[in-house]
């Protein structure tokens, strides 16, 4: 039905009347959009279906990718590309009057996740599926993803997310797939046959069902499964209140992250973890059932990967399942389990490190409990031995302590594999953070550089730059992303550099243009669009950002010989609902925004933009668009960063600091194509271990900072009172955790000297092409594959 357009047309205006029960002429574009997922979904189902027997037939080793986050934003257009049907359909939609972009408009994004963590495990699905790899996903189908943001007189504001309002094309329903999950109750110890038998009663029960996705591999036959469960009640529950119990069981699928500082919350989120991983091991062990009898072997066809912590009960899981149903000793158990689990370590943020008080865990998930303690009590034997009498040591590498459940503990000890997520930050976790347990398992530690797909963030999201670099290469690099290495050889020819240049206009044009739709704003193409795309989070440093713009605007306010090249700064970011700080951080940007934007003495210079409600479909059109990519967390705290990738792919220019994966990114690039600055992360960590540093020195004695500090303060933006004396006191009288000040003047000089180069535009195309043309090792595929490859044992 896709093989050309008539074809194409007439399954599709047979599926509208049959699905939509309307005529072509009745139809509205989301009955066409409904209608062209349906007739995809049905046209990758024989190949769904063959996929899976493949891996049964050929017995292939599969790995299964749990994780809570899933940042999928919209597929239509990635399985059309993925499927090689784009053209056809375009062609043939537009026969009937129907513009593809348009329809794309209709989808919803996906949201499923908060950041960076869930949009690596989507761009993994991609390449995994696109390399022909045997691996799905595992995660949950929340009603509610990432909130919706509006922008109230500078405040953010949050609404639910709707995605599902619609209904979602692209799931698939499966009832009879369905399986149970206890909560509370009570475990109760019997001897049977000289063993003892531990069975969960009184529990309370919810049921899982699952919704599964396609997983289209780029030109490729592979079609993987992401599995997303929802929970429903149980069809005949025993509890009095059926009601209470109904809403506390679909809260459980309810909202991605619920807010976890009060008891309930804690209860919710430990429940949404244990019900993701409880339901994903059921189906796994049953597909490996139907053809293998033997749980011994269970590792050599089975791999389970736990994408930060908050699968990390997978662990336990597990050892219930080998010792209470499969009847395996836990010495057994263990092994098998320990070959099974593999995990990644995102952050080293203490405050997202998680742990669990005892007296939740327990009572809500007993039997689990009873063997996470097993597992401690063993896990303390084996440190007295290496370490006796290290009483301290010993109790800070448990795993239970001070009645608290240190997940990432239990994780580092109930697996085979511990990563991080790059260089730096592998090398952080070996020589700080997880330094005792790297001396106890040093074989464990290994590091797998982040990447994103270039399917996604290139050929589909920068389509006239993909097309001109298949024009110059050829259609391999899209197979072999490192071949984009061989743009290099392009570096002196001006007809790529001036069509290079073009490309990023129109870009731009397009990003100026949906912002002058949703703001009203119009702002200058020509001028530097210097972006900074990213969750709010003090560590990412907007704050340094928005006050080198307040240092420009005083600068173009009071020295009459300043000059610069107009610039655009854009920020796109959503902040945690609960957190104080970063919400105050984007009413300072809007807030800067309104003075600047509209002061005529500066407005042709300077330009803020705040982007609203920035996910992934609005961020396709916002990396194609950038000359700057501002990377500037403080050295150390960025584990790696992703959309740094995504800026450089498209070739705009990194200013930032040597943390997280800039510092490859630098590597790669060299010195002169990228803008470094800022304290490298050694020296942040030796203030931090020596008490932090003077901040309030740098007030005093750089008068940039006073001024810029002042205004906060002393009526410069009218009618805004106190409302960032949080700022202010987070920088002198908490002393600047963050090194904002600190780091201040070296960004003033770096981002001159940025100036300066975009001036000289022939250059500074060169520092453009260099910056894609070594883009290619940061592509999930190479990700993938060394994970496949050193850590999975896939092929
Ligand atoms: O590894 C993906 C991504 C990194 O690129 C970011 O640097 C890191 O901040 C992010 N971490 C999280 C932490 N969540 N938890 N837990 O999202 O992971």
């Amino acid at each position: 039905m896709f093989s050309n357009t008539e074809d194409f047309k007439e399954a599709f205006l047979k599926k509208l009347e049959m699905t939509c029960g309307k005529s072509f002429a009745d139809s509205t574009e989301k009955d066409h959009y409904y209608t062209l997922g349906l007739l995809i979904r049905e046209y990758v189902s024989t190949e769904w279906i063959n996929t899976n027997e493949r891996y049964r037939i050929d017995q292939v080793k599969q790995v299964y990718y749990l994780s809570i986050e899933f940042l999928l934003g919209r597929l239509l257009r990635n399985n059309l590309l993925n499927l090689g049907i784009e053209q056809v359909v375009s062609a043939g939609l537009q026969d009937l009057g129907i513009e593809l972009s348009s329809l794309e408009e209709v989808e919803s994004d996906a949201g499923l996740g908060n950041g960076g963590l869930g949009r690596l495990a989507a761009c993994f699905l991609d390449s995994l599926a696109s390399l022909n790899l045997p691996g799905h996903g595992c995660g949950i189908r929340y009603k509610h993803g990432l909130f919706e943001q509006k922008v109230v007189d500078g405040y953010q504001v949050e609404l639910p997310d709707q995605w599902l309002r619609n209904g979602h094309v692209w799931e698939v329903r499966k009832a009879d797939l369905s399986v149970e999950i206890p909560f509370w109750g009570e475990v109760d110890i019997r001897e049977e046959n000289g063993r003892q038998v531990f069975q969960h009663i009184d529990a309370e029960r919810v049921t899982a069902v699952p919704y599964d996705m396609p997983v289209v591999g780029y030109h490729t036959e592979t079609i993987n499964t992401l599995r997303l469960w929802s929970a429903e009640p149980v069809r005949y529950p025993t509890n009095q209140d059926v009601l209470k119990y109904k809403k506390e069981t679909e809260a459980i699928s309810e909202f991605l992250y619920p807010d976890d500082t009060q008891d309930e919350g804690k209860i919710l989120r430990l429940k949404q973890q244990y019900f993701l991983v409880r339901a994903s091991l059921q189906s796994i062990i049953r597909s490996f059932k139907r053809q293998h009898k033997n749980m011994k072997v269970f590792h050599q066809y089975i791999s389970i990967h736990i994408n930060d912590t908050h699968p990390v009960l997978a662990i336990p899981e597990l050892m219930r399942i080998f010792i209470d149903e499969e009847k395996l000793g836990w010495d057994d158990a263990w092994e098998v389990t320990t070959k099974t689990i593999s995990y990644t370590n995102h952050t080293t943020l203490s405050e997202a490190l998680e742990k669990w008080p005892v007296r939740i865990f327990q009572p809500l998930l007993p039997r689990i409990y009873m063997i996470v303690n097993e597992i401690n009590e063993r896990f303390c034997a084996k440190l007295w031995e290496k370490y006796p009498g290290e009483w301290q040591h010993i109790e800070n590498m448990a795993i239970i302590a001070h009645d608290q459940v240190k997940m990432a503990h239990l994780a580092i000890v109930g697996s085979h594999s511990v990563n991080g997520v790059a260089a730096l930050h592998t090398e952080i976790l070996k020589y700080r953070e997880m330094h005792s347990f790297y001396q106890f398992f040093p074989k464990k530690f290994n590091n797998k550089t982040n990447g994103i797909t270039h399917r996604s963030w290139l050929l589909k999201s920068n389509q006239s730059l993909a097309d001109l670099i298949t024009e110059r290469l050829g259609a391999e690099w899209i197979r072999d992303p490192e071949q984009l290495a061989l743009l290099l050889k392009y570096e002196n020819d001006r007809d790529l550099l001036t069509r290079l240049a073009d490309i990023k206009h129109a870009n731009k044009e397009n990003l100026a243009d949906r912002i002058f739709t949703q703001t009203g704003i119009k702002i200058d193409t020509h001028s530097i669009f210097d972006i900074q795309v990213k969750r709010l989070h003090a560590y990412k440093r907007q704050l340094l950002n928005i006050f080198h713009v307040m240092y420009l605007y005083n600068r173009l306010k009071e020295d009459e010989s300043f000059s610069m090249h107009p610039r655009t700064f854009i920020f796109g970011a959503k902040a945690s609902p609960g957190y104080y700080f970063a919400k105050k951080v984007i009413k300072l940007i809007n807030t800067v925004a309104k003075k600047v934007n509209n002061d005529p003495k500066t407005n042709e210079f300077l330009k803020v933009i705040f982007l609203e409600n920035y996910r992934v479909s609005l961020a396709e059109d916002v990396f194609p668009a950038a000359d700057i990519s501002e990377q500037i967390s403080t050295a150390s705290k960025e584990a790696s960063g992703t959309g740094n990738m995504k800026f450089m792919m498209n070739g705009a220019i990194t200013v930032g600091t040597m943390d997280g994966a800039n510092v490859e990114i630098y590597e790669r690039v060299g010195d002169e194509n990228i803008f470094i600055f800022g304290m490298r992360s050694d020296e942040v960590n030796h203030y931090y271990a020596h008490g932090g540093y003077q901040a309030t020195e740098y007030y005093h004695h750089d008068h940039r900072i006073r001024q810029v500090m002042d205004q906060l303060k002393n009526g410069f933006f009218p009618d805004v009172f106190d409302e960032f004396e949080p700022i202010y006191d987070s920088l002198i009288m908490e002393n600047d955790q963050y090194f904002v000040l600190r780091d201040f003047s070296s960004y003033v000089h770096i981002q001159e000297k940025a100036g300066y180069a975009y001036e000289k535009q022939e250059k500074w195309r060169k520092m453009s092409l260099n910056n894609i043309a070594k883009s290619g090792y940061f592509s999930s595929d190479r990700t993938i594959n060394e994970y496949a490859q050193g850590i999975w044992g896939i092929k």
